[in-house]
């Protein structure tokens, strides 16, 4: 195995290239709406989610051309959630992965239309007919970042969010919204890439497992980074949950038992994992990453 590092720098390549070739050039028309769907996609951004696809891909045997379609397809509908989150009806944000958030590059109308047209081309993506020989999985997988995406996943997660604002949640609450928000993309992103491969149902289950604390962790960590982390660092703005008076990890556990959330829900993320030995060792690293990651 090569070392984390390298690996990962390798998905971020390849999934940077397989977006780049399924968004539409700069010059096709409408030219504007194109080049704003590229500026919003390409370029920036962790890759977390392509990162789990293949991970999960690895658990089962699957091949990396075929997660490439279940990375792609994942971070598109991760990049329409934030371009849809940033516009002034939502977090009002003008910073995004270091620039200008798309609507402050481009205008409302276009943003809004980023994230419509960034939907639908991850559904192009999954649905492309030669991608698996098995037709009934693949309609599996749709279903599946369709229920992740929508109003029982991250949209029904952000409309919590933001019915929250000022809010005295619990953190049963709290984790109720998150496990939607973030959480259903993030164990979409796992299982897709599972998916592409041959797994049985004692894996599947072992990384459903490992996702949701993962999911979670993310959620956690995100909390913590924005209180601890600068704008600078995080590429968005930092100390945005305080100012919109958001319930946030932080604010209901405080910072050190936050902290040990975090490492709690890692150390579950893994509980499933050893049985498998070197074909878990990315997920290892991966929730390694998650949990320690500075933004
Ligand atoms: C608008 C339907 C709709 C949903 C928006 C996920 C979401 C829901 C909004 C994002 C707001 C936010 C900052 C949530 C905190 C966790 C999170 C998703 C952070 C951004 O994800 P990263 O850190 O981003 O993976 P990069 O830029 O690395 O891809």
């Amino acid at each position: 195995m090569t070392d984390f590092t390298g690996w990962m720098q390798g998905i971020q390549s390849r999934t940077e290239a397989a977006l780049e070739q399924w968004l539409p050039g700069p010059q096709i028309a409408p030219e504007r709406l194109h080049q704003a769907m590229r500026y919003s996609v390409l370029g920036g951004g962790k890759r977390v989610r392509a990162l789990l696809a293949h991970a999960g891909g690895e658990l089962c045997g699957a091949q990396p051309e075929k997660i490439d379609a279940a990375a792609c397809a994942v971070e598109m509908i991760h990049a329409y959630s934030l371009v849809h989150d940033d516009m002034p009806c939502m977090d009002d944000d003008d910073l995004r992965r270091g620039k200008p958030s798309c609507h402050k590059q481009f205008d409302d109308a276009t943003a809004l239309l980023v994230g419509d047209a960034l939907q639908t081309l991850a559904f192009e993506v999954l649905s492309q007919p030669d991608l698996l020989a098995q037709p009934l999985r693949q309609l599996a997988m749709c279903q599946l970042l369709a229920q992740a995406s929508g109003s029982r996943g991250m949209a029904g997660g952000q409309a919590i969010d933001l019915a929250s604002v000022g809010l005295d949640l619990n953190q049963t609450e709290l984790e109720f919204m998150h496990i939607h928000k973030t959480g259903a993309l993030i164990r979409a992103a796992a299982l897709l890439g599972a998916y592409c491969g041959d797994c049985d149902e004692q894996a599947l289950s072992a990384l459903d497992h490992y996702a949701k604390s993962i999911g979670l962790a993310f959620q956690v960590v995100d909390d913590i980074l924005d209180t601890e982390a600068d704008t600078a660092t995080l590429g968005k703005t930092a100390g945005k949950d305080a100012a919109n008076n958001k319930p946030t990890y932080v604010t209901i556990l405080g910072l050190e038992r936050a902290k040990q959330l975090a490492r709690d829900l890692h150390d579950s993320a893994l509980a499933q994992l050893q049985v498998y030995g070197p074909r878990a060792e990315r997920l290892v690293q991966l929730a390694g990453f998650i949990t320690q990651r500075q933004f």
